[in-house]
């Protein structure tokens, strides 16, 4: 039984504004301000101390003592050796399905010709070196090591770091699984270290440690490393946030409750506060994944954790109207994880704006696109997928442009630049097209 229910907002009859529904949605309440004040502490103590920072971190919040920061490939090639040969198999199935659908997201070179022999081109240059968190908290997600490294790999970073804390039930090492899943990639440079101190690491690099900085840092973390990825931006380039999981299923009365209630159990299992939301315009259905989800939260080997999280003031059953009520609502909730589950779903997904990544669909969950489906499980929370998405080749790739004019091109659009250089009071700009033709 489930002792805390999840919660229902009854939106029907009302056309709430956005600015309305923006204050009805319910989110967790997270103070990053907090978060922050204690990452700028650690990734200070990492900038002035470096390695004996990190070992101090390390023995604070992990609970390992004198930690031997930097793996050794040989760690990782063990690793490798001792994965479960199912979940080996799994890994390298998912490497290939992320990599295919990761090289989709390449563009190729473009020409535009303005006239003749005025050219712009368009390149796209990946970075040097990036630094990836993988998390180690609640659980060793060795997913979100193919998930990071894939698209980097696909994108032409040539070289990549990889981070991840502590585990002090594997005598202070990184996660086995984590490190299988990094040498599978052909990952070699690995360092055990997590929370803030691990992103000021990588942006601002490690001597002692020959850990070099880093020109973009990316990957999922808790509130701290938010904070610290926040911290470092600027310094370093960051991926949209990715925070506590989010689920939003669109249903109505055609869908199966037991396939909603268990997806939503899915995204609840991550953490206490992980927020499962569904917005149906049918009140039956609305009743029976109640009573699916009071038997299966109840069943669940992570009960405690689903139960907390679905009963928390961040998760609601949503009545509307109707369906256009119900992604009016999502779009502005901007989700992590949208799944579909109508009659017509093709309708339901042209009327979204705002969702990390889109499930459509009885037989497109969740968890198929958080291990296999293709698509990448970093994805943006907190509503940043209104402005920002989910982790890609393109997250490591800067669109450049390239200008290349001749003579007789740069000579039609002289009197042009010399007028506006004018209008500007910036006169040595029109002079140094002029002094070209005098
Ligand atoms: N649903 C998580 C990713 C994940 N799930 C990894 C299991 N392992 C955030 O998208
Ligand atoms: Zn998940």
């Amino acid at each position: 039984m489930i002792q805390k229910t999840i919660q229902t907002l009854d939106l029907r009859g009302i056309q709430p504004t956005r600015a309305e529904l923006l204050h009805l949605i319910p989110r967790p309440v997270v103070d990053i301000a907090v978060a922050s004040q204690a990452a700028e502490k650690l990734i200070a103590e990492v900038r002035a101390e470096g390695e004996t920072a990190l070992k101090r971190h390390a023995a604070a919040f992990d609970r390992v003592s004198d930690v031997e920061v930097r793996v050794d490939p040989a760690e990782i090639t063990a690793a490798v050796a001792t994965l479960d040969p199912d979940v080996r198999a799994a890994l390298e199935a998912s490497i290939e399905r992320v990599r295919t659908a990761s090289e989709a997201q390449l563009h190729a070179p473009v020409a535009t010709t303005l006239g003749p022999g005025a050219h712009v081109h368009q390149r796209w240059v990946p970075v040097g070196r990036v630094g990836l968190y993988v998390p180690g908290g609640k659980a060793a997600l060795s997913s979100s090591v193919v998930m990071n490294v894939v698209p980097a790999q696909v994108a032409g970073v040539q070289s990549i770091a990889l981070v991840s804390p502590a585990q002090s039930e594997f005598g202070g090492r990184v996660h086995p699984t984590i490190l299988g899943a990094a040498g599978l990639l052909g990952i070699d440079e690995v360092y055990v270290m997590g929370g803030a101190s691990a992103i000021g690491a990588l942006a601002y690099g490690v001597t002692s440690l020959g850990l070099e900085p880093v020109d973009v840092v990316t990957g999922p973390g808790n509130i701290y490393v938010a904070a610290a990825k926040r911290l470092v931006r600027g310094v370093v380039g960051i991926d949209s946030e990715a925070g506590t999981t989010e689920i939003l299923v669109i249903a109505d009365e055609t869908a199966n409750p037991r396939y909603v209630a268990a997806d939503l159990i899915s995204q609840a299992e991550h953490d206490e506060a992980a927020a499962a939301l569904l917005v149906t315009d049918s009140a039956e259905l609305a009743e029976r994944v109640v009573q699916e989800l009071d038997v299966l939260a109840a069943a669940t080997p992570n009960s405690a954790r689903v139960i907390e999280a679905l009963g928390g003031q961040q998760s609601a059953i949503v009545l509307v109207d109707d369906l256009g009520a119900a992604a009016r609502f999502s779009n502005v909730y901007a989700p992590e994880h949208l799944e579909i589950q109508t009659a017509n779903n093709t309708a339901v997904l042209a009327t979204i704006t705002s969702a990390g990544a889109i499930f459509v669909g009885a037989h497109s969950p969740v968890s198929l696109g958080d291990y296999l489906a293709g698509s990448n499980h970093v994805l943006p929370t907190g509503g940043q997928a209104r402005f920002s998405s989910g982790l890609g080749a393109y997250t490591f790739l800067r669109p450049q442009q390239v200008i290349d004019y001749d003579r007789a091109a740069l000579e039609q659009v002289a009197a042009e630049v010399v007028a506006l250089s004018g209008a500007e009071a910036m006169p040595a700009h029109g002079a140094a097209v002029t002094v070209r033709f005098s």
